[in-house]
């Protein structure tokens, strides 16, 4: 059927290849990052990964039908260093989440989930005119993934929550009105791990360069029900899917294998 991708058992992860065959491809993501496996690269330590924002830079927030997104003005940010050759740019930043909160990240950690997972989406302002033209490039964009676990209100996360009842339904947006700092919403300490992978979601594009921060921050149970509130149709529209009540409670894609690849880490 044309019927759009999603999380359910008919339109999710494991029937997507069949309209997007990149999401079959060798370097998808999400992995399980096996911490054994990792290997420690003095390149990574001596090119410290910096960036800047401009919290008056976010723009929008809207309900996808997949989750919400913060669409970000990418103009002044800048992500450099590390694995990175040149200068990325924010575009978005959205999270994914579980039904419950043993699980709903993308990523796990020697096979362990967390409860949610938070991406700023970045692409190579060095090499390409925008996002959506980088997206077609292997080094086009680079994505910084937090682990959210469950624990403490997050009070920058908090002024994401205050405008879901906004975006309730399928395409509604809304103006961001007090300034979202993506810097206040990343981990203290600066350790990752980083590999080459995929968007965690249709059309799948092998563009991504990973970066995931080994410390995870927390979100507390309440805001997670809240992001669990958002619906996946349009207003006045019937729920065409087979989700509880046409709510987005899940949205993460389950972890692929590495394969070959390389997963590298810097700091301990
Ligand atoms: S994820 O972080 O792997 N979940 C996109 C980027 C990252 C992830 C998922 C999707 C993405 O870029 N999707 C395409 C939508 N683009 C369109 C575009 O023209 O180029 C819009 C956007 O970011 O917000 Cu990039
Ligand atoms: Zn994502």
């Amino acid at each position: 059927s044309a019927a759009e991708w999603g999380y359910t058992k008919r339109n999710g992860p494991f029937t997507w290849a069949k309209n997007y065959p990149t999401a079959a491809g060798i370097r998808q993501s999400p992995v399980d990052i096996d911490t054994a496996l990792a290997t420690s690269d003095s390149s990574l330590e001596s090119k410290p990964l910096r960036w800047k924002y401009v919290p008056q830079n976010t723009r929008t927030i809207v309900n996808s039908g997949h989750g919400w997104r913060v669409d970000v003005d990418s103009e002044g940010s800048e992500l450099v260093g590390g694995p990175l050759e040149g200068t990325y740019k924010l575009q978005q930043f959205h999270c994914h989440w579980g039904s419950s909160s043993d699980k709903g990240s993308e990523h796990t950690v020697d096979g362990q989930s967390y409860a949610a997972e938070l991406h700023l989406v970045h692409w190579n302002s060095s090499k390409y005119a925008d996002c959506g033209e980088a997206a077609d490039y292997p080094d086009g964009l680079t994505v910084l993934g937090v682990l959210l676990k469950v624990g403490a209100k997050n009070p920058e996360l908090q002024k994401v929550i205050d405008l879901i009842p906004s975006i309730s339904h399928r395409g509604e947006k809304t103006e961001v009105k007090e300034a979202i700092d993506p810097a206040k919403m990343l981990p203290k300490t600066l350790s990752y791990w980083t590999y080459l992978g995929s968007l965690t979601v249709p059309p799948c594009n092998e563009s991504v360069t990973w970066i995931l921060f080994k410390e995870p921050v927390e979100v507390s149970e309440e805001q997670l029900a809240a992001f669990r509130s958002l619906r996946c149709y349009k207003r006045g529209e019937e729920c065409p899917c087979d989700e509880v009540d046409g709510l987005l409670i899940s949205n993460y894609r389950p972890t692929l294998p590495l394969g070959t690849r390389e997963l590298r880490e810097c700091g301990s």
